[in-house]
């Protein structure tokens, strides 16, 4: 095991990191930026360094100043939570070069599934279902014409090196398809520097399902179930849960079984997500492979009894996974995750930084918060929005909802506007209850 891991990143994740390491009996230096000067994790931390202002471009995005404070305080790893550099090929490889191990996955996987049409023509090659569409990325707007009259309308413009929905254009007839094809090339060359673009049919009403993985460097690997993380506004997901209403026990070895075949075919290790679109039919399709730890680890944390950030640690200092003597992991009960952001749903989820000036965090039976707010604590405008992440367990989703509602009434943070209202009102919501909620879940109720 490391005597020292640095964690290359901030907030409530940092912490996360914090605490792993210290029931690993690792040591932990974290870097920070100047507005970070004061946060939880600069205080849990055993060493800390500071690398640079506020903005991330300038200190948590600097390569050389974060390889050169793991080196000059002896860490010998470093894990770069989640955001920032965590999918960056080129860093995973300047890591290494410098004689360090990045905790994550090699830079050869980033780089494959980076590219969501290279990931998604690996896919099909290894017989993992993928929507229908275009082979390869489109060379003109006729062609895109072409592929969708064949397919059939509607169709979706895809960005190669997208992401997070940009450079995303739905096409719905035709006369649409030039200004579409355009629009997506010209918004993905702006967003990432890359115009390629591909197309596939547009799913409707689907759920997004993803596929929790671990793989070590002794060629073991296992999936451990799905999240439903249909609840997202702008691609920005707000609640995530574990297992998703829409799961049967045969649909989970399917989908697990589908993710694995990634796994083994890119030769992934570490803890990764395989993204998948499920239709009103059951059917599944991959979308695509985060190769990093995810903001919403800890529902499958909870429905799994393991702890991903030590597992992370484990295989990247080439132990094997710690749970391998269960055999494949069934989940049990039910976790939710709600979101707290800095932000006020009453005015279209705008950001709302500010002063902490009180906080109650509530706890009790099946309650986890993962947060680096503390009392007179300034939530900085430099970052995202994430202040806290507020997760439920119960042994089944009813008793996972009715936690959640007490927990949240519990839950009190003075001095700016958070989701932890929004989260209570979708908590009454019948579709909701019901399980029937998909990616058209907010716009329908017009909170898009
Ligand atoms: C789709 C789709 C429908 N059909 N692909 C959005 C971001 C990117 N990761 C994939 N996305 C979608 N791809 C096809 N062929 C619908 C979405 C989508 C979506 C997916 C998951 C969660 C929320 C979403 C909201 C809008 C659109």
């Amino acid at each position: 095991m490391f005597k020292k891991v640095l964690i290359a990143n901030r907030g409530e994740i940092a912490v996360r990191i914090i605490r792993a390491l210290k029931e690993l009996d690792v040591g932990s230096v974290v870097v920070y930026s100047e507005v970070d000067k004061e946060s939880a994790a600069v205080q849990m931390a055993d060493e800390s360094i500071c690398v640079g202002p506020g903005p991330a471009a300038q200190s948590y995005l600097m390569v050389p100043s974060i390889i050169s404070a793991a080196l000059s305080r002896g860490a010998e790893a470093i894990h770069p939570g989640y955001g920032f550099l965590s999918e960056n090929a080129a860093f995973a490889r300047t890591v290494a070069d410098n004689g360090l191990v990045f905790i994550g996955p090699a830079a050869e996987s980033i780089e494959l599934m980076g590219d969501k049409n290279v990931a998604r023509e690996t896919m099909k090659r290894i017989g993992v279902p993928t929507v229908p569409g275009s082979e390869g990325s489109l060379n003109s707007a006729d062609e895109a014409l072409q592929i969708a009259e064949q397919a059939g309308f509607p169709v979706l413009i895809k960005a190669s090196a997208g992401g997070g929905g940009r450079g995303m254009r739905e096409v719905h007839e035709a006369s649409q398809m030039a200004d579409a094809y355009g629009a997506a090339k010209a918004e993905a060359e702006a967003a990432f520097g890359n115009g390629e673009v591909y197309l596939e049919k547009l799913v409707l009403r689907p759920r997004h399902i993803e596929i929790q993985v671990l793989a070590d460097a002794l060629g073991h690997a296992v999936h451990l179930g799905e999240r439903d993380c249909s609840i997202q506004r702008r691609h920005q997901k707000l609640l995530e849960e574990s297992p998703s209403p829409a799961v049967s026990p045969e649909l989970r070895i399917r989908m697990g079984e589908a993710a694995l075949a990634a796994v083994h075919e890119v030769n992934y290790i570490g803890a990764g997500t395989v993204e998948f679109l499920l239709d009103q039919d059951s059917n599944f399709y991959f979308m695509e492979m985060n190769t990093r730890i995810q903001v919403e680890h800890p529902v499958t944390e909870f429905v799994t009894a393991t702890d991903l950030i030590k597992e992370q640690v484990r295989v990247a200092a080439g132990e094997p996974i710690s749970f391998l003597g269960r055999g494949q992991i069934e989940p049990l009960g039910h976790a939710i995750e709600f979101r707290i952001n800095a932000e006020d749903p009453e005015r279209g989820f705008m950001p709302c930084p500010g002063k902490i000036s009180a906080l109650r965090l509530p706890a009790g039976p099946g309650v986890r918060i993962d947060t680096h707010l503390m009392p007179g604590y300034t939530v900085p405008a430099t970052y995202d929005s994430l202040v806290a992440k507020l997760v439920v367990w119960g042994i089944d989703r009813a008793e996972a909802i009715a936690r959640g509602k007490r927990a949240l009434d519990e839950l009190c943070i003075e001095g700016i506007q958070t989701t932890a209202s929004f989260h209570r009102w979708l908590l009454d919501q019948p579709d909701f209850v019901a399980g029937e909620a998909c990616t058209d879940f907010i716009p329908k109720h017009g909170l898009e």
